[in-house]
């Protein structure tokens, strides 16, 4: 589990961070200087001619801020263009040799450093972290044979099975080209024209209309590497390896209408979530899994290891967990490290390797490509967060930006004026060597038709869902279909919808007002080429083996625990200070963190005058900010509360999401003042808690350990069906 630190909160050093030191500027007790180290006397007043100007060209300190302002942006990445970084380690359990010879993955002893990069997709630089998409889960790890970046999305499927559509899909989901609008949003015409002609996205859409598109943290949701890679061991053989990434914290995710409300009150939400985990030493933690394929499973399964759009049951293969991730040091400096690093899959170790996957042979193209525009040139591995920890030695020169300075005539191989240095290195020196798959095919631009089942795993998808989170995406497909202008595109992916679960698609239809497409043909995939027959594209209907698969619905996640949960206790002037402190004590000896919220700012004065620190006003809390709320006793505070406006609507709203709600025995009236007083249990049973999540009453001891049992729940989803809070 995450561990609580005392203050202060430490920045642990690793072999990376050290190296990143020497880049560092700390400006503390320094003189201002030029870039060029020429002390500055006026950095408030330009050169002029005279007080009153005109201003000088000679003024060469006026200049050199200029320019380097005017010539601060970078361009944001072309998708993941927002996201959030921090460093951390990473530890291996057990030796892993007998899969693979990555040392990294062999030595107990290292502690290997990590730069991770978490993001949304479609959105830009500055929108918001709640937008419904997909998250990217970016591991660079800096390790002694290299760097190995594990490019991963907390989905673990995609969308298309051949990269050389994904220029068609980010054009489709992005902002629509003439309006720009809308933003950080797939919910509009041209992102659900694109998926209803494309059959093959139907599992990747199930995902993104899941809760898992809504995570309530980064810090909460898993992440996967997509596609089958390989291991390779010291004697060359090699498994196929679907990596993973488990939160120990559990998979939580936020409601989709709380999700837009953040998008206002917070933007910053997952950013600063992180941020303040990180700072606060509640260190992020995840255990690496991974299922294994021996070679000789390549074709036993339905589905084909080399299609980004299937994922592997985990009770077909089990993930195995081998070793942890933990996220300890936020960065110095968001451009240097977060938006100067540079992820590429082509970044490997040996005894990792690739596999056939098209989408991945797309990709090793596309990442160094993207970085030569993004960072302006071929030495970006120099900045220092994409530096290794390893000495770096070829024959590669100059360019833009050139740091190192290459000593000696030589620049070529073979060479004797070097004495043949740099020299490759054996296999047994740790040269890398590709695996030796035998290939024997013809050159043919086709797609293998074992990629054609397009339904079978979206209809496990949906199967495995509780029935909240069925519901869930019966509504974020209606919501996003009801954003869509063009009918005839909503009817088409009504037809797609009916080929996953016939239910499924008589809701949506339900809800849009227009009537399922009658046993659909089996949808082409409009991607053929000009000389193709459509016949030979169509989807095939497979009733996939595996019905349901318990790994893929959020509500089997962990809820044991209520570490760094936001509890929110409404109270003011009068507040009864064993109510407020024992409730409190006990969230936070539990990990929870605890925020007073008053009328009014800085500190609120108990029933026995002590002063009691309060963090935020109405003004500036709001319920989605919070993932459970407390209203403690005293007879002033109690009707302070239940007269504010802002506090009923407080806990209404985190009613509608949901949310864990107590209150002391004397605080009742304040719920009796929400609308969904009738709804407020009489027993609170802890069998009653677990169901209702509301508790009331009882000595403060008793009403905390209830409370903690309610919130570890997350969310009381079954509220949602009567949907009666107008807030
Ligand atoms: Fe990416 N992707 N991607 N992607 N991707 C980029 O590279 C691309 C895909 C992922 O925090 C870009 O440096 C293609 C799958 C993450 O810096 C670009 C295809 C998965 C990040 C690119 C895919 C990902 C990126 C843009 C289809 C999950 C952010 C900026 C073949 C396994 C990394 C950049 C960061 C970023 C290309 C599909 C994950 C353009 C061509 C599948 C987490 O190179």
């Amino acid at each position: 589990m995450a561990t609580k630190k005392a203050e202060p909160a430490v920045q642990p050093e690793n072999d990376k961070t050290v190296t990143l030191a020497p880049h560092t500027e700390i400006a503390s007790d320094q003189l201002m200087t030029t870039n060029t180290g020429t002390r500055i006397n006026d950095d408030q007043n330009s050169l002029k001619a005279g007080d009153r100007g005109p201003s000088l060209l000679e003024d060469f300190i006026f200049r050199e801020k200029m320019t380097h302002f005017d010539h601060e942006r970078i361009p944001e990445r072309v998708v993941h263009a927002r996201g959030s970084g921090a460093h951390g380690i990473f530890k291996v359990y057990e030796p892993m040799a007998s899969l693979t010879k990555a040392g990294f993955l062999n030595d107990t002893e290292i502690e290997t450093p990590v730069f991770v990069r978490f993001s949304t997709v479609a959105g830009s630089r500055g929108s918001s972290d709640l937008a419904r998409d997909a998250r990217g889960f970016a591991v660079k790890f800096y390790t002694q044979e290299g760097n190995f970046d594990l490019v991963g999305n907390n989905i673990p499927v995609f969308f298309i099975q051949d990269a050389i559509k994904f220029p068609d899909l980010i054009h489709a989901v992005k902002p629509e080209p003439d309006s720009e609008m809308p933003q950080a949003a797939s919910a509009h015409d041209t992102f659900w024209d694109f998926i209803s002609l494309m059959p093959e996205s139907a599992h990747m859409i199930m995902w993104v209309m899941s809760d898992r598109a809504l995570p309530r943290s980064y810090r909460m949701m898993e992440g996967f590497g997509v596609h089958t890679f390989r291991f390779i061991n010291e004697e060359g053989v090699s498994s196929f390896v679907k990596f993973h990434w488990k939160p120990l914290l559990g998979v939580h995710s936020v409601a989709w209408d709380e999700a837009q409300n953040i998008s206002g009150k917070d933007p910053d939400f997952h950013r600063r979530d992180l941020w303040d985990a990180i700072e606060s030493g509640n260190f992020p933690e995840w255990e690496l899994g991974v299922q294994i394929i021996p070679e000789e499973d390549e074709f036993k399964f339905e589905f084909d290891l080399l299609d980004s759009t299937k994922l592997i049951p985990e009770e077909l293969v089990p993930v195995q967990r081998i070793g942890k991730l933990t996220l300890n040091r936020n960065p110095d400096n968001f451009h240097a490290e977060t938006e100067q690093v540079a992820f590429h899959l082509g970044h490997v170790v040996p005894g990792i390797d690739f596999t056939n996957d098209p989408l991945l042979q797309g990709r090793l193209f596309s990442y160094t490509d993207t970085q030569l525009l993004r960072l302006g040139g071929p030495n970006f591995q120099e900045i220092p967060i994409n530096r290794p920890i390893v000495s770096v030695h070829n024959n590669q020169r100059d360019g833009h930006m050139r740091q190192t300075i290459n000593k000696g005539k030589v620049s070529y191989s073979p060479n004797s004026l070097g004495g043949g240095s740099p020299a490759q290195a054996k296999a047994s020196e740790g040269g890398f060597t590709s695996y030796a798959e035998r290939i024997d095919a013809g050159k043919v631009r086709a797609r293998s038709k074992s990629f054609f089942d397009h339904f079978s795993q979206a209809r496990l998808f949906f199967n495995s869902q509780s029935d909240p989170e069925k519901n869930h995406i019966v509504d974020a497909l209606s919501f996003e279909l009801g954003k869509v202008k063009t009918v005839a595109i909503r009817e088409r992916m009504l037809g797609i919808l009916s080929l996953i679960d016939k239910g499924l698609a008589a809701e949506v239809a339900f809800a849009l007002r227009i009537s399922v497409p009658q046993d659909p043909a089996l949808p082409v995939n409009h991607s053929i080429p000009a000389d193709g027959d459509p016949a030979d594209y169509d989807s095939v209907m497979v009733e996939g083996s595996l019905k349901s698969s318990d790994a893929l619905s959020m509500a089997n996640t962990i809820k044991d625990t209520v570490e760094t949960r936001k509890i929110a206790f409404l109270a003011a002037d009068g507040v009864d200070e064993v109510s407020l402190k024992t409730v409190k004590a006990a969230l936070e000896a539990e990990g929870a963190v605890v925020e007073v919220i008053a009328p009014r700012l800085n500190y609120i004065i108990s029933a026995n005058d002590e002063e009691i620190y309060v963090s935020h006003s109405f003004l500036t809390a709001s319920s989605v900010l919070y993932d459970a709320v407390y209203v403690p006793g005293g007879t002033n505070s109690v009707a302070t509360i239940e007269a504010e406006a802002d506090a009923i609507h407080f806990l209404n709203e985190a009613f509608k999401h949901c949310k864990a709600i107590a209150a002391d025995e004397s605080a009742a009236q304040v719920l009796e003042a929400t609308y969904f007083s009738k709804k407020i249990p009489s027993d609170f049973s802890e069998e009653t808690v677990l169901r209702e999540g509301i508790v009331v009453g009882g000595d403060a001891e008793t009403l905390a350990d209830k409370f903690i049992i309610a919130i570890a729940q997350h969310r009381f989803w079954e509220r949602e069906k009567p949907r009666k809070i107008p807030a």
